[in-house]
């Protein structure tokens, strides 16, 4: 009895995480040199994303954005991913804040 009520609330909930999971766009990029790859990446608008920064360098970089409110600092060779709102059409800068004079670009909403 108690199985057969976990096995349908496990159904239910994949019903429902199942279509969410698909639907989260992603933008990845890396740093490199103290270069972001792309400089110019591309997310969808009114919609909740993520962004996943890896760190190829050999030094931490601080991936900030004043516009996208975030800010997170990546260990030399790790990444992180983090959540971002659903945004208006746009174009929002973003940087590392430990390089902010080589290393930035710029995320392009529509
Ligand atoms: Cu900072």
């Amino acid at each position: 009895m108690k199985a057969a009520r976990n096995s349908a609330l496990i159904a239910l909930a994949l019903l429902f995480a199942a279509p969410a999971l698909a639907q989260q766009a992603s933008v990845r990029l890396t740093i490199k040199d103290h270069k972001f790859s792309p400089a110019e990446a591309r997310a969808p608008a009114n919609q909740a994303f993520t962004i996943v920064v890896k760190n190829l360098d050999s030094t931490a970089a601080e991936f900030e954005s004043k516009s996208l409110r975030v800010e997170k600092i990546i260990a030399p060779g790790g990444e992180v991913s983090m959540q971002i709102r659903p945004l208006n059409a746009g174009r929002y800068r973003f940087f590392d804040d430990f390089h902010q004079a080589t290393t930035e670009g710029e995320l392009v909403v529509e």
